[in-house]
């Protein structure tokens, strides 16, 4: 069992309470709701998402930082906060930790940190809408997100509806290969491109059922295998983008990027707030979409993982 009582971990009760009892846990990331949406999407997201895994028997954990603490499991006038502060407060991935907790200042965490405070609280399955990536140009900017290492050591499976096209998908796919990272598809074979449910590339293993998913996460932790899961989601037909819709707001966006200099922990930012505004919100209403549907299996993924810890 893992020491839950570290001085700069603060679990919610209830989430403690379920780690401890061996309960289905699913952590949630914090920088989809002061980075990713506007306010007030981001907080109804955020709060909707929680009912899901709640619907499913499951306990959500929402991760951030707060008070020098990495907290998991926040209360939703916590969530309120980070929504409206959004972009004021600190994107925090794994280099970030140690200087905002020392600060005590509020942190919203990455893909990368929700898995590290995931871990610590012993939560093993992760909902979000997407990941970051290897981004495009990348072999020039060197801009890979720090979310895939973290994949390749932190023993978390995360729940995402693919990756945006705002990012090189076959490099990323390399990438995750070199670093050990399996990437599952969710009922499909090909890994879905966030909006849209395909991107022409193929998953490495496809799975049917949340059963299938936990019987094989269980093995690879149980063999010691260290590292993450991408577990490739596609958005429900009934919600996906036209194609080209997507395409062609992806890749203005991206000019625009380039032609502002926007670099660094910016990129991300600015393409999901560009996109959002260039499909005049239709991106967003897929976004929430795919955000519930991957909370919805990770919770029943996270109920299925639990019968194995009993
Ligand atoms: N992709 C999305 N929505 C998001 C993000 C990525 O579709 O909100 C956020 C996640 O928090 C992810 C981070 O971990 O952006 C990646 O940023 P970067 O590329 O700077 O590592
Ligand atoms: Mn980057």
């Amino acid at each position: 069992m893992k020491d839950l009582n570290n001085e700069l971990i603060d679990l919610a009760p209830e989430v403690r309470e379920a780690v401890e009892s061996g309960k289905g846990v699913v952590a949630l990331e914090s920088t989809i709701i002061a980075h990713g949406m506007p306010y007030p999407q981001n907080v109804e997201t955020a709060l909707e998402v929680e009912k899901i895994i709640r619907s499913e028997g499951a306990v959500p954990a929402t991760v951030a930082l707060m008070d020098g603490k990495f907290k998991v499991g926040l209360s939703s006038d916590e969530i309120d906060m980070l929504g409206k502060a959004g972009s004021d407060v600190i994107k925090c991935s794994r280099r970030d930790l140690p200087f905002v907790l020392a600060r005590k200042i509020p942190g919203a965490t990455t893909v990368a940190a929700t898995m590290i405070g995931a871990a610590i609280g012993g939560i093993k399955l992760f909902a979000t809408g997407g990941i970051g990536g290897v981004h495009r140009g990348a072999p020039a900017t060197f801009d890979i997100s720090a979310d895939l290492e973290e994949l390749a050591r932190t023993d978390v499976a995360v729940v995402c509806a693919g990756a945006k096209a705002i990012l090189d998908l076959p490099l990323t796919l390399e990438y995750l290969e070199t670093r050990g990272v399996p990437v599952v598809g969710f009922g499909t074979e090909e890994l879905p491109a966030f909006y849209t449910r395909s991107s022409g590339l193929g998953v490495d293993y496809r799975v049917d059922s949340e059963a299938e998913l936990a019987h094989a996460l269980n093995i690879k932790w149980k063999l010691g295998l260290a590292g993450g899961v991408v577990i490739a989601n596609p958005i429900p037909k009934e919600y996906s983008m036209e194609p080209e819709h997507v395409t062609d707001a992806i890749e203005q966006a991206l000019d625009e990027m380039h032609e502002k200099g926007i670099k660094g922990k910016e990129s991300t930012p600015f393409l999901l707030a560009r996109i959002t505004e260039l499909t005049e919100g239709s991106s967003l209403f897929s976004n929430i979409k795919l955000v519930h549907n991957n909370a919805r299996v990770a919770a029943r993924t996270a109920m299925e993982l639990a019968k194995y810890e009993s």
